[in-house]
């Protein structure tokens, strides 16, 4: 009988007690799930190229951003299939030996409009060669230049620290070369044929 009582009773209070209730904020309720972190990109430093190897405007900016808007990337080079060598605008690879990507972008000085290369590297520093600064027997003006690749260094290559693998192989077809290789202060000249 008393059992009977207090759940014919209860039943008035708990329908009170829920709306009563309702209002109150629920205390401590299960917060929201921290989002999954995102994946750490696969390690490259820089934008990728475009897929016609024109440089994505992020980099483009970031050349820009290096130099105060002194160099302008300037894709003056097309391939050249007889001699198997693409050309692109951007060359990715470690050119300091640090073993991170850095970028070598083709360039031209906004106002002489000398030729060159300007290489972002995966450390934060940028260097230009050519478009006005004088590199080896490149000279200050790289127009003379119609292929360039990532060559690998030679052992005359002296290098002051790490080696880099690769240096920036910059030719006139069937002329002269010389490989601009990062010698632990600089990127340096090398001369390649006559
Ligand atoms: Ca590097």
């Amino acid at each position: 009988m008393l059992l009977f009582l207090l759940l014919g009773c209860g039943a008035p209070d708990q329908e009170l007690g829920a709306i009563e209730a309702a209002p109150e904020p629920v205390p401590a309720a299960a917060p929201a799930p921290e989002p999954e972190p995102a994946p750490e990109p696969a390690a490259a430093a820089f934008p990728a190229p475009a897929i016609d190897g024109a440089p994505s405007p992020e980099l483009s900016a970031q050349v820009s951003t290096a130099f105060e808007n002194r160099y302008a990337v300037t894709c003056w080079l097309t391939p050249i299939h007889h001699f198997n060598a693409e050309n692109p605008c951007v060359l990715e690879d470690d050119f300091d030996g640090d073993g991170k990507a850095d970028a070598a972008v083709l360039v031209a000085d906004s106002s002489t409009k000398k030729h060159g290369v300007v290489i972002l590297r995966s450390n934060g520093e940028a260097s230009v060669i050519g478009a006005g600064h004088a590199t080896g027997n490149g000279g200050d003006d790289f127009k003379w230049m119609d292929i360039w690749r990532a060559n690998p260094l030679p052992e005359s290559a002296k290098v002051d620290g790490p080696r880099p693998a690769l240096g920036l192989h910059l030719e006139k077809s069937e002329s002269a070369s010389g490989l601009v290789y990062w010698n632990g202060e600089a990127f340096v000249w090398l001369q390649q044929g006559d």
